[in-house]
């Protein structure tokens, strides 16, 4: 039997032009569609079984409740018991369950043959996977074979796939897209207080009184945690202040906006550091007690050139240097380059200042997707380290996470090239720890880390790496400069092989396709922004032969030969690999809540001590793992203190010049998930966003005579693309800056983008490029 993925791909993107025809307007009432399914005969909902789960989408992580009947879901609602969302959605969660029954789902296992795809056996897809991984180690080492994950994976998959690729075969060639999302989040963490994860909780939100939000637009990405914020501005009368690149949905909500020109929050923060210590707002005894002072290298590069290697060598500063060095950012001397006024920067900096007043910051993709972002991150650090505004209730600099399971899975299991679950693979203990738990010699465990995502595309095309198995990820949309590495996975000799849901410009690159069981088709494990880990029991049988992702790797891994590693008795193996996990983490630190708890509950913050979350982390109150006797704790780092960073302005790696005068940044809209593969399969979210679209200034777009809707021609280094015109819609960029989101797989952004990255995280830089913009 033969069947074509690519049939099915021409279907749906026939399918999706359809719908983009019909108007908009109907996709403000999503009654007209349900009435269209409740004819087909969706049941009456009149024996609906209720069961909870996270929701499948962001890292906000709110707890569902799906009601299903004979054998399908068919309900959604918030849980009212879950603390995160208390019972409120936002438009993917209610529509999550869509997301499952888009017609042309994956149900059989494809492998490519002579150019077509050709339906196969779970069992000869599986048996085809592991031998060819076993013929690649043989010909090229265990260095030519990888995985590239997800922050969407649940906590299993990433376990079993970490310990099947570091522990097994031995490679450290383990990478998830959480490399593009929160890695700098991760070395901001670390190099600040030397442990990841946000001291904080949402609860945070309760107590402060000033929300400052460093470029990200929450009321589209995090929209039932910025509902939170809304409604203590009801209660309380809390200020929300939107420090941003443009103008969006965020900041019509905001009570106060202040745009800045990219990379220059660098400059603005360490300004607001510069009035702290000049007006005397400086909380001296907790600077005295908690904290040093510390500089890295500068000029440390964009990543941009292959092979390039990085590591910053610390070196202990005194306060007198730290406070020299901040004379070169006055206000007055920062205002011109960023673009804020001295009363701006003076209003943001008193805000921290004052001893009254409780802040929370909040940020995402605008500081981590920076080639400086672990320096933008250490400098909001350094904020709130100098005001002793910090892991306290109300006070806290708090990095949200994107997807799912950012935290749980990528960050905790440490599904990345240098981490262990429990550290990294660089420390003896802690490999000898791993290898312990996991049953195999400690040899086998790697000590050098290989490559991160953006150089394992890299060695991909070199033909270092040879076989590459892509589980919960698109990449083939949302890689940066994504045509080289499109060419590279293209080339002869590369062996492709894709865990989806749907067809996909991944898929369409696969040698073999394996059909996944999603979201509760399967049990599993997220753990979200606020350290809080949710369990989900299977609700539904996945269709056709679809595997949970955590299946398809045990089975490959013991077609390997490792049997002992992955004999695990129960029969969905979630309960024995969640409490073998659950080893790597014993202790005060990081001590993970037994899987019984989190069945009956929705969710458990960690540390998890002696039955009890700990909500506050560093703060001997509320932390039992502070030790020092003192009032904070930062037991990350030898000597219990916090570092405050000199970190300063250097410009992006791209900026706008005489041939490419704009700016260009890419991000999201409420709508869609990523690369649109599920919501755009959900009628009433596509119809309501059916295309991707160029957001332009208003005076810009008069200057080039352009309207809503007209074709606009974006040219950068890498390529050109067009898309229509979008003036004075949802979102406003700043005069000659330009933003499209990434949503749409015919409208390929990526294409031009920069493969710029931090240095010191390695998270390419999706916000800036230069551009020129014409009407096409
Ligand atoms: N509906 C929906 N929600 C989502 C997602 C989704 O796909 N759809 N994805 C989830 C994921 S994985 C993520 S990572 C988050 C992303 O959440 P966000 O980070 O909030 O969203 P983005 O649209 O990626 O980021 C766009 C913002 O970057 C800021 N920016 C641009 N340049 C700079 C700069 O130089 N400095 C600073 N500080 N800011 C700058 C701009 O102000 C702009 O509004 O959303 C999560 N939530
Ligand atoms: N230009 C630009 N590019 C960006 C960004 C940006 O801001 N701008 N942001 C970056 C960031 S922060 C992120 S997080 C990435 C996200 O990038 P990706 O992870 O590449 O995008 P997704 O659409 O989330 O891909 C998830 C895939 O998993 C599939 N899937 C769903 N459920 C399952 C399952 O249970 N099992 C399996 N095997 N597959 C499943 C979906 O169909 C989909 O194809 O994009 C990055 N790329
Ligand atoms: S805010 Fe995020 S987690 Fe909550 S319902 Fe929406 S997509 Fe789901
Ligand atoms: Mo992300």
């Amino acid at each position: 039997m033969y069947q074509s993925v690519f049939t099915n791909r021409r279907e749906f993107i026939k399918k999706m032009a359809v719908l983009s025809a019909m108007t908009a307007a109907a996709g403000m009432f999503p009654g007209i569609i349900f009435a269209e399914e409740q004819e087909k005969g969706i049941p009456d909902g009149a024996n609906l079984d209720w069961k909870k789960a996270p929701c499948r989408f962001c890292g906000v992580g709110c707890g569902v409740l799906i009601g299903t009947e004979n054998g399908k879901a068919i309900a959604v609602k918030g849980d009212p018991k879950s603390p995160v969302n208390k019972g409120l959605c936002c438009v993917k969660g209610y529509h999550s369950i869509m997301a499952m029954y888009g017609k042309d789902r994956l149900k059989k296992p494809l492998v490519k043959k002579n150019g077509r795809y050709v339906e196969t056996s779970m069992k000869e897809a599986l048996d085809l996977v592991a031998s060819k991984m076993q013929e690649t180690i043989k010909e090229h080492g265990k260095d030519a074979v990888s995985i590239y994950g997800s922050g969407q994976w649940t906590i299993p998959d990433g376990y079993v796939a970490s310990k099947l690729f570091k522990g097994c075969i031995g490679t450290n060639n383990v990478e998830a897209n959480a490399r593009l999302c929160m890695a700098t989040a991760v070395t901001g963490f670390l190099s600040s207080f030397g442990l990841d994860e946000p001291m904080g909780c949402y609860e945070d939100i309760d107590y402060a009184d000033t929300f400052v939000l460093w470029g990200n637009n929450m009321a589209e990405m995090h929209p039932v945690l910025f509902s939170r914020l809304l409604d203590q501005r009801l209660k309380r009368g809390v200020k929300i202040i939107d420090f941003a690149t443009r103008t969006t949905r965020t900041s019509m909500a905001a009570d106060k906006t202040i745009i800045f020109n990219p990379q220059t929050d660098l400059a603005v923060a360490n300004a607001i550091c510069y009035e702290i210590i000049n007006n005397g707002w400086m909380n001296t005894a907790f600077v005295e007690e908690h904290c040093n002072f510390s500089k890295g290298l500068t000029n440390m590069g964009y990543g941009l050139e292959d092979h390039y290697k990085f590591t910053d060598r610390p070196e202990a500063i005194s306060f007198e240097e730290y406070k020299a060095f901040l004379e070169d950012y006055t206000p007055e001397k920062v205002s011109g380059l960023s673009g804020v006024s001295v009363k701006d920067i003076k209003y943001l900096a008193a805000h921290f200042g004052d001893p009254n007043k409780k802040v929370m910051s909040l940020w995402c993709m605008g500081m981590n997707q920076h080639s400086r972002g672990t320096w933008i991150n250490n400098l909001v650090y350094n904020i709130h380290l100098l005001t002793g505004k910090i892991s306290s209730p109300g006070n806290s600099p708090f990095s949200l996470t994107g997807q799912p399971s950012a935290c749980g899975t990528v960050r905790e299991v440490g599904t990345l090239t240098h981490k262990l679950p429990h550290g990294v693979v660089a420390n003896k203990e802690h490999r000898e720890f791993a290898a312990k738990i996991w049953d195999v010699p400690v040899e086998n465990i790697d000590p050098k880390p290989t490559y991160h995502t953006v150089e394992m595309f890299r060695a991909l095309d070199r033909g270092d790496i040879r076989f590459m198995w892509i589980q919960v990820t698109n990449p083939m949309v949302t890689m940066p400069k994504l045509k080289r590495y499109r060419d590279g996975a293209k080339k002869e000799g590369r062996f492709i092989v894709v865990s989806d849901v749907y067809p996909t410009p991944t898929t369409d690159i696969a040698d073999v396709i394996l059909p996944s069981a999603m979201w509760v088709e399967r049990e599993g494990l997220y753990g979200n922004s606020e350290r809080r880990t949710q369990y989900f029991e299977q609700m539904l049988e996945p269709p056709g032969e679809a595997l949970s992702d955590t299946v398809q790797l045990i089975e490959v891994a013991k077609r390997m030969g490792f049997e002992k590693q992955f004999y695990y008795k129960d029969e969905t193996h979630i309960e024995e690999i969640y409490s073998e996990y659950r080893r790597h983490h014993e202790g005060k630190k990081h001590n993970m809540a037994p899987l019984e708890v989190l069945k009956n509950q929705p969710g458990a913050m960690w540390p998890y001590v002696d039955g009890k979350e700990t909500k506050w982390r560093f703060n001997a109150k509320y932390d039992p793992a502070c030790t020092n006797g003192k009032d904070f704790h930062f037991y990350g780092k030898k000597d219990g203190r916090a570092v405050i960073w000199q970190r300063p302005y250097e410009p992006a790696a791209e900026e706008p010049d005489a041939d490419y005068p704009f700016w260009l940044g890419t991000g999201r809209v409420v709508e869609h998930w990523h690369t649109g593969s599920m919501t755009r399969r959900i009628p009433v979210l596509h119809q309501a966003m059916p295309h991707a679209y160029v957001e332009l200034h208003p005076e810009d777009a008069e200057r080039m005579q352009i309207r809503t809707g007209d074709m606009v021609k974006l040219t950068t280094r890498r390529g050109e693309i067009s898309l229509p015109a979008s003036v004075n819609q949802r979102g406003v960029p700043a005069p000659r800056q330009v933003f499209v989101p990434f949503f749409d797989e015919q409208m390929l952004i990526n294409d031009i983008t920069l493969d710029s990255f931090c240095p010191i995280s390695k998270e390419p830089d999706y916000k800036k490029c230069a551009v020129k913009v014409e009407k096409a």
